[in-house]
């Protein structure tokens, strides 16, 4: 807080060491999914997107994600592209398929573990810091066929044994590490979170998160261990359920609503199952193994909690009123006082502060928010140009929300934008739904030059990262 010609002026600049960048995950950019010895995963299995069910791959089968967007070829040209902008961060995910190709092999593929290398040391030319999710919505197929996924605990080591070797290999490259993307969407999603088959149960799922939980704590301890400079993160999906109404019994089903998820963080940052969820498991007549060692391993917490905001939705008590309005992907109500995404995804930038102060409230550890963006259509005009005057009003208003938190007392360690480059879409496979500060002339059916050009927001985050937010508008 300074003073000027007695009026108190707040100086609400982003803190210098703020990390600003954006976030990728493997299966969505890097095509080349069998180039290198590259085993199948379960992203790979599903080419019309993460809700839909597997599709048998016999070699001809047309998926976008196949080459994607080509970034294991263009990453040299596309990191030029982030460095321009001022990215001091880039979130990446390693495909666990690149390094164990089925999941179970005792040695892991050498050619994976070449691509990552030339990957960070081409950030470490910009001095881009890497944050690497471990596993971003994909696991070797081989591990669900031939063990049954996270349903079969043999998953924790095979996880531990991926992690350790990267932590080895990687350990003084990578200094920022996630466990598992979204590990609360195993709820909406469980092949893609848990790999779990159609026709589990309630108890398959909550068992096999049991496992990932666990596997994520062990993971934190060898990161703990072999990398002592190192920070590692959970990841969430940041959900916010509000009331419908202010009756009580509305606000209370909000709150178990936000419990639901939040469970996931309380587990990863607290070290153990929280009593409600235990009462929920009692009353579901869900009986889950664990063992003294799971409860043992749980107790290695992480060190910041990172997450991704995207919408808030409503819930109520009334089943009735629930039937009758259509909820989003996150079976969240819709919010009559919010406007939309053209996907439905309800656009509120007030929530974030709200999430960001919840969650520092809840847990007092550092923040981190790595993913938050606009899905929208961008349509090129007769010169090529794209301008996503769209695309800006939502990151300006989300991130004036975010310096408020910081403001508000948050400890927010960065910032990093849900695709800063096109890319394919995760819930339906799609690239028509665009999110970049880049434009890749990809088409739906494949066709196109897979040409990068910059859109109008590629300018405007250069200058929101290079004035650390003073050109927002308020
Ligand atoms: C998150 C995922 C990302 C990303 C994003 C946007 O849930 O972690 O992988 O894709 O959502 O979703 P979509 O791609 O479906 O628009």
């Amino acid at each position: 807080m300074s003073t000027n010609n007695n009026s108190t002026v707040v100086n609400k600049l982003f803190p210098k060491h703020f990390l600003w960048g954006g976030a990728l995950a493997a299966n969505q950019v890097e095509g080349a999914y069998l180039t290198d010895n590259k085993g199948l995963s379960t992203s790979d299995m599903l080419p019309n997107g993460i809700f839909s069910p597997p599709v048998a791959r016999q070699g001809n089968e047309f998926s976008l994600k196949d080459v994607a967007i080509d970034f294991y070829h263009r990453y040299q040209e596309d990191i030029a592209l982030f460095a321009e902008m001022g990215f001091t961060t880039l979130r990446i995910s390693i495909a666990w398929t690149r390094i164990f190709p089925h999941g179970d092999e005792s040695e892991p593929n050498e050619a994976g573990l070449a691509w990552y290398d030339k990957l960070f040391d081409e950030l470490a030319r910009y001095n881009i810091q890497p944050l690497v999710t471990l596993s971003h919505y994909e696991m070797p197929w081989a591990l669900v066929e031939n063990y049954g996924g996270w349903g079969n605990r043999k998953l924790i080591a095979f996880f531990e044994r991926y992690a350790r070797t990267l932590f080895k290999r990687y350990g003084d490259k990578v200094k920022l590490w996630l466990t598992f993307n979204e590990i609360n969407m195993s709820l909406e999603a469980p092949l893609t979170g848990v790999g779990l088959q159609e026709g589990c149960s309630i108890t398959d799922i909550y068992q096999a998160i049991h496992h990932q939980l666990v596997a994520s704590s062990l993971v934190v301890k060898a990161c703990h261990e072999l990398i002592p400079d190192a920070k590692i993160g959970n990841m969430l999906l940041g959900g916010l359920t509000y009331p419908l109404s202010c009756q009580p019994a509305d606000v209370f089903q909000a709150f178990q609503e936000n419990r639901r998820w939040q469970f996931f963080g309380d587990v990863q940052c607290r070290g153990a199952y929280p009593g409600y969820m235990q009462r929920y498991f009692r009353e579901q007549g869900i009986e889950l193994t664990i063992t003294a060692d799971d409860i043992a391993a749980l107790r290695h917490t992480v060190d910041f909690i990172s997450f991704s905001y995207y919408m808030t939705g409503c819930a109520t008590a009334d089943p009735e009123l629930t039937k009758k309005l259509r909820g989003n992907i996150l079976s969240m109500l819709p919010n009559p006082h919010l406007a939309s995404s053209e996907w439905g995804w309800q656009i509120d930038p007030l929530g974030l502060r709200t999430l960001l102060n919840t969650l520092w409230d809840r847990y007092q550890k550092p923040l981190f928010i790595v993913e938050n963006g606009l899905g929208a259509i961008d349509k090129p005009d007769e010169n090529g140009e794209i301008h996503d005057d769209y695309r800006i009003s939502y990151l300006n208003d989300h991130l004036v929300q975010v310096r408020e938190a910081i403001e508000d007392g948050v400890e927010l360690m960065g910032y990093t934008t849900w695709g800063p480059i096109d890319l394919i879409s995760a819930s339906k496979a799609e690239v028509t739904k665009r999110y970049g500060f880049i434009y890749v002339d990809l088409q739906p059916d494949g066709s196109g030059s897979l040409k990068r050009s910059r859109k109008k927001s590629f300018w405007w985050y250069q200058q929101v990262i290079k004035t650390h937010g003073a050109s927002l508008q308020q």
